[in-house]
């Protein structure tokens, strides 16, 4: 019998930390169970064995610690990958925290149903015992870390296999970008004068169809387009363009009412389309949930100001079976629209005289008005309830509008946006504007203390709604 060759090979993991011990040791040795080591796996192949093991600290699971060992079927020779983490500053190994509680706040985060639970180690500077509840979710499995000690999440993942890809597109649109006010349509064409406008960003949450398919967008346009390398390179010409923007925009702002600690705000995928109407508007259609981009004019999904509108729409659909039905409330949808574009745009718009943020739609309005700055709407008018009411939702949108806007300049972004969505969710489908204020003063009372509440109620009452 050959003498086995003894190679070791360390893998390393981003963030941990290898015994080292571990590495270079003998590797016929076989790891005993016993001994913080679990095997969970044996897999025969073509040229030998594989044997998985589980790191363990007194016996439970630590995160992320394995150790592997493959046997040649032909030499008998051995290779160990040695993944073991330093468990560092004895973790508690009995939970004070009961697992029924546990799985409720991972219910709570996730907004899924528990599925399981069970004690981990998860290593870092200090190591902590955890529960680790997967749960399931409209949007898949989520894998929640509980402190066992304090009830505190300490972390969620998504279980669920993604692909990143490449995309080009504006970002909110040229005119901002740009800074240009006197930018055309110019029936479509691409042209030198737009190309400080393209950015070229990382497409996320992407499933590995090669279509722009994902976890909170879905792209239904006619002729969608494909890639299996998950790369989306088009210019305004061309009709993939609009389908990048409508995907790359969509999915930013869900990311990021999901940063607020909202799971449940329109949480699935989001249907949109940008070909196939040629009216120069767009519509969220809530009897089939999807939202139509037009082509008239600068097409609409060109201007990621009137995606966000749109999706402003799709969000209260979604937190309020039928809302909008009254005039009042209507009105609330079209000035939630308009204000949902603004936040979303406040990251990436410069505020300046020529482009102020207030403007909505600085992009495609070229296509319809005369004068500057091209705005189809501004969140910063000064019309007030009731002697400025037109009777006209997209109108009277902007008393609504101008409240959200200045409850933003009290609380900050963050703040007046986790008010805002989370005051919606108690909106009646009917609401007036008294009623809907209401409900706001109460969100913010309620999540930030009395001056939070005070600044919304000096929004409303500027408005003359309070
Ligand atoms: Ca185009
Ligand atoms: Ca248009
Ligand atoms: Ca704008
Ligand atoms: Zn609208």
């Amino acid at each position: 019998m050959t003498r086995p060759t003894r190679r070791t090979l360390a893998v390393l993991i981003a963030g941990a930390t290898l015994v080292a011990a571990g590495i270079g040791a003998p590797a016929a040795a076989a790891p005993a169970a016993a001994d913080g080591l679990t095997l969970v796996a044996v897999r025969q192949s073509l040229l030998g064995a594989h044997e998985w093991y589980q790191q363990t600290y007194a016996g439970l699971p630590v995160v992320g610690g394995f150790y592997g060992k493959h046997i040649d079927a032909r030499t008998g020779a051995v290779l160990v990958q040695d993944g073991r983490i330093a468990v560092q500053a004895a973790p508690a190994t009995r939970p004070t925290i009961a697992v029924d509680r546990a799985r409720a706040a991972a219910e709570a985060r996730t907004g899924g149903t528990a599925r399981r639970a069970d004690l981990v180690i998860l290593p870092g500077a200090r190591a902590t015992l955890a529960w680790r509840v997967v749960s399931d979710t409209g949007r898949g499995s989520q894998q929640a870390m509980v402190d066992a000690a304090t009830g505190t999440v300490l972390r969620v993942d998504s279980l669920v296999k993604e692909a990143t890809g490449t995309g080009r597109v504006f970002d909110p649109n040229p005119v901002v970008t740009l800074q240009n006010e006197s930018l055309g349509d110019n029936r479509d064409r691409d042209s030198a004068a737009f190309a400080g406008a393209y950015r070229t960003v990382s497409l996320t949450q992407l499933d590995d169809t090669g279509f722009l398919t994902g976890t909170y967008a879905t792209n239904v346009s006619k002729k969608p387009v494909n890639s299996a390398a998950h790369s989306y390179l088009f210019n305004r010409s061309q009709d993939g363009f609009e389908q990048v923007m409508g995907y790359y925009h969509l999915t930013r702002a869900q990311e990021y009412i999901q940063t607020l600690g909202l799971t449940g705000v329109n949480s699935s995928a989001q249907h949109y389309r940008t070909t196939g109407f040629a009216g120069d508007n767009s519509f969220y259609d809530p009897g089939t949930d999807l939202i139509t981009y037009g082509t008239g004019g600068v097409d609409d999904a060109e201007d990621a100001e009137v995606i966000w509108h749109e999706y402003g729409h799709a969000i209260q659909d979604d937190q309020v079976p039928g809302f909008g039905s009254t005039l009042e409330s209507g009105s609330i949808g079209e000035g939630f629209g308009d204000y949902w574009a603004y936040t979303m745009s406040v990251p990436v718009s410069a505020d300046t005289a020529t482009t102020p943020l207030a403007c909505i739609a600085d992009w495609d309005s070229v296509s319809y008005t005369s004068g500057t700055p091209h705005c189809l709407r501004r969140v910063d008018g000064t019309k007030v309830y009731p002697g400025d009411v037109a009777g006209e939702v997209h109108a009277d949108g902007e008393i609504w509008s101008r409240a959200l806007f200045d409850i933003q300049a009290s609380l900050g972004r963050t703040q007046a946006d986790t008010v805002i969505l989370e005051a919606q969710f108690s909106f009646a489908p009917n609401t007036t504007f008294a009623a809907a204020a209401q409900r706001t003063v109460a969100a913010a009372q309620a999540l930030f203390g009395a001056a939070a509440a005070n600044a919304c109620t000096a929004a409303f009452h500027a408005r003359g709604i309070l």
